[in-house]
Protein backbone atom coordinates (compact mmCIF):
# COMPACT_ATOMS: atom_id res chain seq x y z
CA UNK A 1 0.00 0.00 0.00
CA UNK A 2 1.60 3.24 0.91
CA UNK A 3 5.51 3.59 0.36
CA UNK A 4 7.95 4.78 3.08
CA UNK A 5 8.23 8.30 1.65
CA UNK A 6 4.24 8.68 1.93
CA UNK A 7 4.67 7.35 5.52
CA UNK A 8 6.89 9.63 6.67
CA UNK A 9 4.30 12.63 6.00
CA UNK A 10 2.00 11.28 9.00
CA UNK A 11 2.06 12.97 11.59
CA UNK A 12 3.29 9.93 13.50
CA UNK A 13 6.31 8.62 11.47
CA UNK A 14 6.59 5.54 10.07
CA UNK A 15 9.48 3.79 12.54
CA UNK A 16 10.62 0.14 11.43
CA UNK A 17 10.87 -2.32 13.93
CA UNK A 18 9.95 0.86 16.67
CA UNK A 19 9.84 -0.67 20.42
CA UNK A 20 6.10 -1.55 21.09
CA UNK A 21 5.49 -0.46 24.79
CA UNK A 22 2.61 -1.92 26.27
CA UNK A 23 1.26 0.36 28.81
CA UNK A 24 -0.76 -1.04 31.93
CA UNK A 25 -4.68 1.51 31.65
CA UNK A 26 -5.42 -0.07 35.51
CA UNK A 27 -2.19 1.34 36.80
CA UNK A 28 -3.73 4.03 38.76
CA UNK A 29 -6.37 2.41 40.22
CA UNK A 30 -3.25 1.36 42.49
CA UNK A 31 -3.27 4.63 44.31
CA UNK A 32 -2.20 4.39 47.70
CA UNK A 33 -2.01 7.65 50.17
CA UNK A 34 0.19 6.58 52.82
CA UNK A 35 3.24 5.11 53.75
CA UNK A 36 4.49 4.71 56.83
CA UNK A 37 8.50 6.48 57.48
CA UNK A 38 10.07 7.37 60.83
CA UNK A 39 6.78 6.58 63.00
CA UNK A 40 3.88 8.59 60.87
CA UNK A 41 2.14 8.26 58.11
CA UNK A 42 3.79 10.00 54.90
CA UNK A 43 2.05 10.44 51.52
CA UNK A 44 3.26 8.03 48.66
CA UNK A 45 6.04 8.51 46.45
CA UNK A 46 4.93 5.42 44.47
CA UNK A 47 1.75 7.95 42.61
CA UNK A 48 -0.16 7.34 39.14
CA UNK A 49 1.33 10.51 37.93
CA UNK A 50 4.60 8.43 37.33
CA UNK A 51 3.85 6.15 34.14
CA UNK A 52 1.60 9.29 33.41
CA UNK A 53 4.78 11.30 32.41
CA UNK A 54 6.51 9.01 31.12
CA UNK A 55 3.58 7.65 28.76
CA UNK A 56 3.15 11.53 27.48
CA UNK A 57 7.04 11.42 26.98
CA UNK A 58 7.03 8.31 25.08
CA UNK A 59 3.75 10.12 22.97
CA UNK A 60 5.94 13.26 22.74
CA UNK A 61 8.79 11.59 20.89
CA UNK A 62 6.79 9.25 18.66
CA UNK A 63 8.54 6.18 19.96
CA UNK A 64 6.48 3.50 18.62
CA UNK A 65 3.27 2.04 19.12
CA UNK A 66 1.44 1.91 22.72
CA UNK A 67 -0.96 -0.78 23.28
CA UNK A 68 -2.82 -2.58 25.87
CA UNK A 69 -1.58 -5.57 27.27
CA UNK A 70 -3.35 -9.20 26.20
CA UNK A 71 -4.69 -11.36 28.73
CA UNK A 72 -2.73 -14.28 30.45
CA UNK A 73 -4.48 -17.14 32.57
CA UNK A 74 -3.96 -17.30 35.95
CA UNK A 75 -0.81 -20.14 35.41
CA UNK A 76 1.17 -17.18 33.98
CA UNK A 77 1.24 -15.72 37.40
CA UNK A 78 1.61 -19.21 38.97
CA UNK A 79 4.95 -19.63 37.56
CA UNK A 80 6.45 -17.09 39.72
CA UNK A 81 4.00 -16.54 42.75
CA UNK A 82 2.40 -19.21 45.02
CA UNK A 83 -1.40 -19.65 44.43
CA UNK A 84 -2.06 -19.41 48.09
CA UNK A 85 -0.43 -15.64 47.93
CA UNK A 86 -2.20 -15.15 44.70
CA UNK A 87 -5.45 -15.84 46.35
CA UNK A 88 -3.99 -13.42 49.44
CA UNK A 89 -3.63 -10.60 46.63
CA UNK A 90 -6.99 -11.22 45.01
CA UNK A 91 -9.13 -10.79 47.76
CA UNK A 92 -6.87 -9.11 50.67
CA UNK A 93 -9.43 -5.99 49.94
CA UNK A 94 -12.89 -7.36 50.18
CA UNK A 95 -11.22 -9.06 53.31
CA UNK A 96 -9.99 -5.58 54.84
CA UNK A 97 -13.37 -4.08 54.24
CA UNK A 98 -15.64 -6.86 55.82
CA UNK A 99 -13.70 -6.96 59.28
CA UNK A 100 -15.33 -3.02 59.48
CA UNK A 101 -16.95 -0.82 56.65
CA UNK A 102 -15.16 2.11 57.71
CA UNK A 103 -12.05 0.27 56.45
CA UNK A 104 -12.96 1.13 53.15
CA UNK A 105 -11.66 4.94 53.24
CA UNK A 106 -8.44 3.90 54.06
CA UNK A 107 -5.63 1.69 53.15
CA UNK A 108 -4.42 -1.51 54.66
CA UNK A 109 -0.90 -1.67 56.23
CA UNK A 110 0.56 -4.63 57.78
CA UNK A 111 1.85 -3.92 61.31
CA UNK A 112 3.35 -7.16 62.50
CA UNK A 113 5.56 -9.94 60.71
CA UNK A 114 6.88 -13.62 61.76
CA UNK A 115 10.30 -12.96 61.99
CA UNK A 116 13.25 -15.21 63.14
CA UNK A 117 11.36 -18.48 65.24
CA UNK A 118 8.43 -17.84 63.68
CA UNK A 119 5.68 -20.33 61.45
CA UNK A 120 5.25 -19.28 57.57
CA UNK A 121 3.51 -22.48 56.91
CA UNK A 122 0.07 -21.83 58.93
CA UNK A 123 -1.99 -18.90 57.04
CA UNK A 124 -3.10 -17.61 59.89
CA UNK A 125 -7.29 -16.66 59.83
CA UNK A 126 -6.58 -13.47 61.24
CA UNK A 127 -6.54 -10.66 58.67
CA UNK A 128 -3.55 -8.62 60.33
CA UNK A 129 -1.83 -11.65 60.64
CA UNK A 130 -2.03 -12.81 57.22
CA UNK A 131 -1.04 -9.07 55.56
CA UNK A 132 2.40 -9.68 57.73
CA UNK A 133 2.68 -13.15 56.74
CA UNK A 134 2.82 -12.21 53.30
CA UNK A 135 4.78 -9.05 53.24
CA UNK A 136 8.11 -7.37 55.09
CA UNK A 137 7.53 -3.98 55.50
CA UNK A 138 4.64 -1.04 56.07
CA UNK A 139 5.46 1.42 52.84
CA UNK A 140 3.39 -0.90 50.60
CA UNK A 141 -0.11 -0.06 50.96
CA UNK A 142 -2.77 -1.96 49.61
CA UNK A 143 -5.70 -0.33 48.15
CA UNK A 144 -8.97 -1.26 46.78
CA UNK A 145 -7.54 -1.23 43.34
CA UNK A 146 -4.11 -2.76 44.15
CA UNK A 147 -5.00 -6.51 42.90
CA UNK A 148 -6.33 -5.19 39.19
CA UNK A 149 -3.55 -2.38 38.84
CA UNK A 150 -1.01 -5.24 39.34
CA UNK A 151 -2.57 -7.99 37.89
CA UNK A 152 -2.67 -5.90 34.64
CA UNK A 153 1.00 -4.62 34.73
CA UNK A 154 1.81 -8.54 34.97
CA UNK A 155 0.05 -9.06 31.94
CA UNK A 156 2.25 -6.02 30.61
CA UNK A 157 5.50 -7.57 31.33
CA UNK A 158 4.35 -10.59 29.88
CA UNK A 159 3.18 -9.67 26.61
CA UNK A 160 6.17 -7.89 25.84
CA UNK A 161 8.01 -11.31 26.75
CA UNK A 162 5.55 -12.45 24.39
CA UNK A 163 6.54 -10.21 21.77
CA UNK A 164 10.41 -10.65 21.68
CA UNK A 165 9.35 -15.17 22.35
CA UNK A 166 7.57 -14.03 18.73
CA UNK A 167 11.18 -12.27 17.64
CA UNK A 168 10.62 -8.94 18.25
CA UNK A 169 14.27 -7.35 18.90
CA UNK A 170 12.88 -4.93 21.70
CA UNK A 171 9.58 -4.43 23.95
CA UNK A 172 8.61 -2.00 26.91
CA UNK A 173 6.56 -2.75 29.80
CA UNK A 174 5.03 0.88 31.16
CA UNK A 175 3.01 -0.45 34.28
CA UNK A 176 3.01 0.58 38.04
CA UNK A 177 2.95 -0.29 40.59
CA UNK A 178 6.95 -1.46 40.31
CA UNK A 179 7.73 -5.35 40.86
CA UNK A 180 10.93 -6.10 41.77
CA UNK A 181 10.54 -6.60 45.59
CA UNK A 182 7.85 -8.76 45.25
CA UNK A 183 9.03 -12.39 45.63
CA UNK A 184 6.94 -15.60 45.16
CA UNK A 185 4.80 -15.45 48.25
CA UNK A 186 5.64 -11.50 49.34
CA UNK A 187 4.94 -8.20 48.71
CA UNK A 188 6.90 -4.67 50.31
CA UNK A 189 8.71 -1.62 48.76
CA UNK A 190 5.56 -0.88 46.86
CA UNK A 191 5.57 -4.02 44.30
CA UNK A 192 3.23 -7.11 44.68
CA UNK A 193 3.72 -8.91 41.60
CA UNK A 194 7.20 -9.30 40.04
CA UNK A 195 6.89 -8.47 36.87
CA UNK A 196 10.54 -8.78 35.48
CA UNK A 197 10.47 -12.46 37.13
CA UNK A 198 7.52 -13.09 35.21
CA UNK A 199 8.72 -11.61 32.08
CA UNK A 200 11.84 -14.02 32.22
CA UNK A 201 10.01 -16.81 32.93
CA UNK A 202 7.91 -16.57 30.04
CA UNK A 203 10.89 -16.43 27.55
CA UNK A 204 12.15 -19.67 29.40
CA UNK A 205 8.89 -21.57 28.94
CA UNK A 206 8.93 -20.28 25.52
CA UNK A 207 12.13 -22.20 24.80
CA UNK A 208 15.21 -20.34 25.40
CA UNK A 209 17.81 -21.99 27.50
CA UNK A 210 19.20 -19.15 29.20
CA UNK A 211 17.95 -15.52 30.69
CA UNK A 212 19.60 -13.05 32.03
CA UNK A 213 17.90 -9.82 34.36
CA UNK A 214 19.85 -6.68 34.86
CA UNK A 215 18.18 -4.46 37.70
CA UNK A 216 18.95 -1.13 37.18
CA UNK A 217 17.16 0.30 39.85
CA UNK A 218 18.68 2.14 42.82
CA UNK A 219 17.21 -0.28 45.36
CA UNK A 220 18.44 -4.27 44.93
CA UNK A 221 16.02 -6.56 43.62
CA UNK A 222 15.62 -8.60 46.59
CA UNK A 223 12.67 -10.34 45.28
CA UNK A 224 14.12 -10.98 41.67
CA UNK A 225 16.90 -12.46 43.42
CA UNK A 226 15.34 -14.78 45.74
CA UNK A 227 12.77 -16.29 43.28
CA UNK A 228 16.29 -17.50 40.97
CA UNK A 229 18.51 -18.24 43.69
CA UNK A 230 19.02 -21.70 43.22
CA UNK A 231 18.27 -21.17 39.66
CA UNK A 232 21.03 -21.96 37.03
CA UNK A 233 18.91 -20.60 34.04
CA UNK A 234 18.32 -17.50 35.62
CA UNK A 235 21.09 -15.38 35.57
CA UNK A 236 20.09 -11.97 38.29
CA UNK A 237 22.96 -8.91 38.26
CA UNK A 238 21.80 -5.80 39.84
CA UNK A 239 23.36 -2.33 40.57
CA UNK A 240 22.03 -0.92 44.02
CA UNK A 241 22.92 1.94 46.37
CA UNK A 242 24.69 -0.78 48.90
CA UNK A 243 22.05 -2.44 51.73
CA UNK A 244 24.00 -1.66 54.70
CA UNK A 245 22.79 1.86 54.59
CA UNK A 246 20.06 1.53 51.60
CA UNK A 247 16.77 0.10 51.29
CA UNK A 248 15.48 -3.17 51.46
CA UNK A 249 18.92 -3.62 53.43
CA UNK A 250 18.50 -7.37 54.17
CA UNK A 251 19.67 -8.71 51.07
CA UNK A 252 22.40 -7.45 48.26
CA UNK A 253 25.47 -7.73 49.36
CA UNK A 254 28.47 -8.40 47.26
CA UNK A 255 28.82 -11.80 48.41
CA UNK A 256 25.23 -13.09 47.44
CA UNK A 257 26.49 -15.31 44.34
CA UNK A 258 23.58 -18.10 44.19
CA UNK A 259 22.82 -21.28 46.09
CA UNK A 260 23.26 -25.14 44.88
CA UNK A 261 22.57 -25.09 41.12
CA UNK A 262 22.80 -21.42 41.01
CA UNK A 263 25.65 -20.86 42.55
CA UNK A 264 27.39 -18.22 40.35
CA UNK A 265 24.00 -17.36 38.63
CA UNK A 266 23.60 -13.97 40.83
CA UNK A 267 25.51 -11.32 40.72
CA UNK A 268 25.59 -7.73 43.40
CA UNK A 269 27.09 -4.68 42.64
CA UNK A 270 26.13 -2.30 45.61
CA UNK A 271 28.21 1.17 45.46
CA UNK A 272 27.47 4.14 47.63
CA UNK A 273 25.64 6.81 48.38
CA UNK A 274 26.87 9.73 46.10
CA UNK A 275 27.87 7.23 43.10
CA UNK A 276 27.79 8.89 39.80
CA UNK A 277 27.72 7.83 36.11
CA UNK A 278 31.45 7.46 35.37
CA UNK A 279 31.68 4.68 38.71
CA UNK A 280 28.15 3.49 38.36
CA UNK A 281 29.00 2.91 34.51
CA UNK A 282 31.68 0.96 35.40
CA UNK A 283 29.84 -1.35 37.51
CA UNK A 284 27.51 -1.80 34.56
CA UNK A 285 30.27 -3.07 32.27
CA UNK A 286 31.20 -5.68 35.05
CA UNK A 287 27.45 -6.64 34.83
CA UNK A 288 27.58 -7.15 31.57
CA UNK A 289 30.56 -9.10 30.98
CA UNK A 290 28.94 -11.36 33.34
CA UNK A 291 25.58 -11.71 31.61
CA UNK A 292 27.82 -12.21 28.22
CA UNK A 293 29.81 -14.94 29.79
CA UNK A 294 26.58 -16.69 31.03
CA UNK A 295 25.54 -17.07 27.78
CA UNK A 296 21.65 -14.82 27.61
CA UNK A 297 19.58 -15.40 25.04
CA UNK A 298 17.59 -12.75 26.11
CA UNK A 299 17.60 -9.86 28.71
CA UNK A 300 15.12 -8.27 30.84
CA UNK A 301 16.01 -5.03 32.49
CA UNK A 302 14.66 -4.10 35.68
CA UNK A 303 14.47 -0.25 34.32
CA UNK A 304 14.32 2.35 37.45
CA UNK A 305 15.32 5.71 37.38
CA UNK A 306 15.57 6.25 40.72
CA UNK A 307 19.32 6.67 40.62
CA UNK A 308 18.90 9.94 39.45
CA UNK A 309 20.44 12.83 41.33
CA UNK A 310 17.21 14.34 42.05
CA UNK A 311 15.29 11.21 43.06
CA UNK A 312 13.73 12.48 46.22
CA UNK A 313 13.87 8.93 48.22
CA UNK A 314 17.24 7.60 46.39
CA UNK A 315 21.45 8.47 46.77
CA UNK A 316 23.22 8.05 43.34
CA UNK A 317 24.13 11.14 40.81
CA UNK A 318 22.95 9.94 37.16
CA UNK A 319 22.23 12.98 35.10
CA UNK A 320 18.98 12.88 32.31
CA UNK A 321 21.66 12.34 29.72
CA UNK A 322 23.56 10.01 31.18
CA UNK A 323 20.21 7.37 30.49
CA UNK A 324 20.68 8.29 26.81
CA UNK A 325 24.10 6.48 27.08
CA UNK A 326 22.75 3.43 29.53
CA UNK A 327 20.45 2.98 26.37
CA UNK A 328 22.70 3.06 23.64
CA UNK A 329 24.89 0.45 25.92
CA UNK A 330 22.57 -1.59 26.22
CA UNK A 331 20.93 -1.81 22.85
CA UNK A 332 24.97 -2.82 22.29
CA UNK A 333 24.78 -5.67 24.16
CA UNK A 334 22.76 -7.06 20.88
CA UNK A 335 20.06 -9.39 22.78
CA UNK A 336 16.81 -9.43 22.47
CA UNK A 337 15.97 -7.59 25.63
CA UNK A 338 12.30 -6.71 27.63
CA UNK A 339 12.79 -3.59 29.40
CA UNK A 340 10.39 -3.32 32.97
CA UNK A 341 9.41 0.03 34.41
CA UNK A 342 10.40 -0.06 38.28
CA UNK A 343 11.40 2.97 40.31
CA UNK A 344 11.72 6.73 39.58
CA UNK A 345 10.36 9.09 42.11
CA UNK A 346 11.30 12.48 41.21
CA UNK A 347 8.13 12.97 39.31
CA UNK A 348 9.01 16.00 36.60
CA UNK A 349 11.80 14.22 35.67
CA UNK A 350 10.57 10.32 35.63
CA UNK A 351 9.39 10.60 31.78
CA UNK A 352 12.40 12.44 30.38
CA UNK A 353 14.89 9.71 31.88
CA UNK A 354 13.00 6.72 31.66
CA UNK A 355 12.23 7.61 27.54
CA UNK A 356 16.03 8.77 27.03
CA UNK A 357 17.19 4.99 27.80
CA UNK A 358 14.14 3.81 25.72
CA UNK A 359 15.18 6.33 22.16
CA UNK A 360 18.80 5.69 22.91
CA UNK A 361 18.03 1.82 22.86
CA UNK A 362 16.82 2.62 19.09
C1 LIG B 1 10.83 0.73 45.31
B1 LIG B 1 11.66 0.60 44.05
C2 LIG B 1 11.46 5.75 52.20
C3 LIG B 1 11.65 4.33 52.74
C4 LIG B 1 11.90 3.37 51.63
C5 LIG B 1 10.79 1.85 50.12
C6 LIG B 1 11.43 2.17 48.81
C7 LIG B 1 10.93 1.24 47.75
C8 LIG B 1 11.52 1.52 46.40
N1 LIG B 1 10.39 6.39 52.84
N2 LIG B 1 10.69 2.96 51.03
O1 LIG B 1 12.83 -0.14 44.16
O2 LIG B 1 11.91 1.83 43.36
ZN1 LIG C 1 13.95 1.69 43.45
Amino acid sequence: MGSPMRACKLAQPFIPHAMITFYNPHHALHQGQFEMFRGALVPCHEVPARADHVLAELQRRHLGPVRNPQPFAAAALESIHSPRYLKFLETAWSQWVALDPANAAHDALPSVWPTRGFRTDVEPDNFAARMGLYSFDAGSPLTSGTWVAARAGAECALSAADQIAQGARAAFALSRPPGHHAGADFFGGYCFLNNAALAAQYLRNSGLERVAILDVDYHHGNGTQAIFYDRPDVFFASLHGDPRTEYPFFLGHADETGLGAGEGANLNLPMPRGTAYPEWSDALEVALAAIGRFGAQALVISLGVDTFAGDPISGFALQSDDYLRLGERLAAVGLPTVLVFEGGYAVDAVGVNAVNVLQAFG
